[in-house]
C-alpha cells in the first residue's frame, strides 16, 4: 500500500503497544467496504435497514455512556501550559503520553488494527491534508469513509510526505479512562474509551480543527467552525458566505436553506458547500476563499423533518449510518423525534429496549425513542442542493463572514461589524443563552468566542491574535456580520420564523457587500432600516416587528461589555486591538 517509512514506522509502533491480532489497511473499494459493512451486521455493530426505503443504510447504537463529544475529557497537550487555552483543559506534552501509553497498552489484543489513509479535502490539492488514523473499530472505519476521502488513493498523493498520526481504541469504553488528546505540536491525535463520531472520527474536529487551527496559525491560514453557502442570484450569479454558530443554533438548516417562495419565484438558489467546517486561505486576487474539508455530513437528526430541513431528510436516504435513533421493527427503517407525527408501534429506543411513541417514564415525561444528540453520517453526493464548487480544490471566494448566537434579547437581528478588527471583535465575543428548557436558568451566557471555544487547538488570546494578522493579509477582506435568530418576545415566543425566511437576512447582508443597501449606524455596528428587510409572503411580521428586532438597548450593552471585558480577562494573550474595540464600545455606548 505504501512504502512511506513514517507510516509503516507508526504502525510498528501501535502494533507493538497495542497489540492487535492483524493489520487490515483500508483500500476505499466499495468491495472492501462492502466486505466491512457485512461483517459489521454479523458481529452486532450494525443493523442493516429496509433496502428499499433506506438502499445502502445502517443502524447502529453506542454504549449509553458514550453519546457526545466530551469537553471535559477532551485535552490540547503541550510543552508549556500557556500555550493551550485556560478556557480548555491542558496536559503537559510527556506526562500526557506516559499515561495514555498505559491505556494504550494491549488494548487492541484479539482484535484487527484498521489503517484508515484518509484525506481532509480533495486528494491532491494543495491546500488539502493528509492523516492516518489507526483504530480497532470498524465502526470509524465506515464513518470515515463516508466523512473524508479515504484509501489507496490518498496513499498515492502522500508519497513520503508528512501525515497527521491518529491513534484510536475504543478499549473498553470506560467513561473514567476516556482521553481526546491532542499534540499540535507533534500533528497527533490519542483517543480512547469513545466510539462516538465528535470523539473518534478524528479527522473531523480533532484534525480539521484543533490540529488544523494550529497548522493555520503557523502556516497563515484558518481553519473554523464554519458553515459554507452560496446564494445564487437570478442573473446566474453566485455569493459565498461562512458562519459560524454554537451548536444548537441551526448550522446545517443555514447551510441546506430552501428560500421562501417570493425568492424561488424570482430564481434564487442557496447552494450548500458545506455545514460544519471552513479551511481558509488569502487567494491570489486578495480575497478569502473557503473551502470544506469534509465529504459528508455528520448531522443531528431529531428535529430533522421535511419542513425544517427537507435537503438534510433526503441526504440521509441512502448510503447513510444512523447512530442512536429510534428503529421501527415494522418496516426496518428508522425514527426520530421530529421526523413526523408516527412514531413506530413496534420500536426499539436508541437504548436498545422495546418502545412506542406513547411510552412515559415514573414521572410521567414521554420516552424518547432517539438519543437527543442521535446522529445521521450521510454523503455530501446525495445532497439535492450541494454546491458544484464542493470539489474545487481552490474553494470559494467569500463575501461575507457571519457570526451567530442564540440570544434571547441583547442582539439585533443582524448587524454588521465597523472593519475587519471590529468584525474580530465580534466573533470573540460571541456567545448562547441557554434556554428554560435545557438548563432551568434562561438567559446564561456562555461565551463562544467564533463558535470555536472547544475547538481551538492553542491559546485562545493567541487565535484572536491570528484573526487580526490574516486582515492585514486581505487586500478585500469579505464583511463581518453578527445574526441572532432566536429574539423572543415577552412570552419566550421566537418572534423570528427562522429556517428558510433566513433568506432575506442573507439578501440584506450581500447587499450590504455590494454597496447595495443603506444601513443605520448604531454603538454597537450599522443595523438594517427595517423597510430594507424584505418581509413580502411573511405573516405576521410587519415593518414594526422588524423595528422591535433590530433595536439596541444601551442598557443592556452596556452589561454585554461588561460580560465580555469579564471573559477577556479569563483569557490570557488578548490583542490589544481588541481591548481597544472594547474600550470603543464602551464609550460609544456611554456617548
Ligand atoms: C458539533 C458537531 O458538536 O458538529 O459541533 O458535531
Ligand atoms: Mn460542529
Amino acid at each position: 500500500m505504501t512504502s512511506n517509512k513514517k507510516v509503516l514506522a507508526f504502525i510498528e509502533e501501535t502494533k507493538a503497544l497495542c497489540d492487535p491480532k492483524e493489520v487490515v489497511w483500508v483500500d476505499g473499494s466499495e468491495s472492501q467496504l462492502e466486505a466491512f459493512r457485512k461483517q459489521a451486521v454479523e458481529e452486532g455493530i450494525l443493523i442493516k435497514l429496509n433496502q428499499e426505503l433506506l438502499p445502502g443504510c445502517y443502524l447502529h447504537r453506542t454504549t449509553q455512556n458514550d453519546v457526545a463529544r466530551v469537553e471535559g475529557r477532551t485535552f490540547i497537550c503541550s510543552k508549556n501550559k500557556d500555550d493551550s487555552s485556560p478556557i480548555n483543559n491542558w496536559m503537559e506534552t510527556s506526562e500526557a503520553y506516559d499515561m495514555l501509553k498505559k491505556l494504550f497498552k494491549g488494548c487492541m489484543k484479539g482484535r484487527t488494527l484498521y489503517v484508515i489513509p484518509y484525506s481532509m479535502g480533495a486528494v491532491g490539492s494543495k491546500f488539502s491534508k493528509i492523516g492516518i488514523e489507526l483504530t480497532d473499530s470498524i465502526y470509524v472505519v465506515l464513518n470515515m469513509a463516508i466523512m473524508t476521502r479515504v484509501g489507496q488513493k490518498v496513499l498515492d498523493v502522500l508519497g513520503d510526505g508528512d501525515f497527521v498520526k491518529g491513534l484510536h481504541s475504543y478499549a473498553e469504553l470506560s467513561e473514567e479512562k476516556r482521553y481526546i488528546c491532542h499534540f499540535p505540536e507533534d500533528n497527533t491525535i490519542m483517543s480512547i474509551n469513545s466510539n462516538y463520531g465528535g470523539n473518534v472520527l478524528l479527522g473531523k474536529k480533532c484534525f480539521a480543527l484543533r490540529i488544523a487551527s494550529y497548522l493555520g496559525k503557523t502556516e497563515g491560514w484558518m481553519a473554523e467552525h464554519m458553515l459554507i453557502l452560496g446564494v445564487e442570484y437570478p442573473n446566474g450569479e453566485t455569493k459565498y458566505i461562512a458562519a459560524a454558530f454554537p451548536s444548537a443554533c441551526g448550522k446545517t438548516n443555514l447551510a441546506m436553506l430552501i428560500p421562501p417562495e417570493v425568492y424561488r419565484k424570482k430564481g434564487y438558489k442557496v447552494w450548500c458547500v458545506g455545514d460544519d467546517i471552513a479551511w481558509i486561505r488569502v487567494g491570489e486576487d486578495g480575497r478569502l476563499y473557503a473551502v470544506n474539508p469534509e465529504n459528508g455530513f455528520f448531522g443531528v437528526a431529531p428535529g430533522t423533518n421535511e419542513k425544517s430541513n427537507p435537503n438534510a431528510l433526503h441526504t440521509t436516504q441512502k448510503g447513510t449510518i444512523f447512530t442512536n435513533v429510534a428503529y421501527n421493527a415494522d418496516n426496518n427503517t428508522v425514527w426520530w423525534e421530529g421526523l413526523d407525527k408516527n412514531p413506530p408501534k413496534n420500536g426499539i429506543d436508541w437504548k436498545g429496549n422495546p418502545w412506542n411513541g406513547d411510552m412515559k417514564d415514573a414521572d410521567g415525561k414521554p420516552i424518547k425513542g432517539a438519543h437527543p444528540n442521535s446522529r445521521f453520517t450521510a454523503p455530501a453526493v446525495n445532497c439535492p442542493c450541494l454546491s458544484k464548487e464542493f470539489e474545487n480544490p481552490n474553494g470559494v471566494p467569500l463575501s461575507a463572514i457571519v457570526f451567530g448566537g442564540r440570544r434571547a434579547k441583547t442582539a439585533p437581528l443582524v448587524y454588521q461589524s465597523t472593519s475587519w478588527n471590529n468584525g474580530v471583535f465580534v466573533g470573540s465575543s460571541m456567545a448562547s443563552e441557554t434556554t428554560a428548557a435545557a438548563t432551568g436558568a434562561v438567559g446564561v451566557v456562555r461565551r463562544d468566542p467564533m463558535a470555536m471555544r472547544p475547538f481551538v487547538g492553542y491559546n485562545m488570546g493567541d487565535y484572536f491574535a491570528h484573526w487580526i494578522e490574516m486582515g492585514k493579509k486581505i487586500k478585500n477582506p469579505p464583511k463581518i456580520f453578527n445574526v441572532n435568530w432566536f429574539r423572543t418576545d415577552d412570552e419566550g415566543h421566537f418572534i423570528w420564523p427562522g429556517f428558510g425566511d433566513n433568506m432575506r437576512v442573507l439578501d440584506w447582508i450581500l447587499a450590504r457587500c455590494e454597496d447595495k443597501v443603506d444601513a443605520v449606524e448604531t454603538p454597537i455596528g450599522y443595523v438594517p432600516k427595517a423597510e430594507d428587510i424584505n418581509i413580502e409572503g411573511l405573516e405576521g411580521i410587519t415593518v414594526d416587528t422588524i423595528k422591535g428586532l433590530l433595536e439596541i438597548d444601551k442598557e443592556t450593552w452596556k452589561q454585554e461589555a461588561d460580560g465580555i471585558e469579564s471573559f477577556y480577562g479569563e483569557l490570557t494573550r488578548v490583542p490589544q486591538e481588541l481591548k481597544d474595540q472594547l474600550a470603543n464600545l464602551k464609550a460609544k455606548l456611554n456617548a
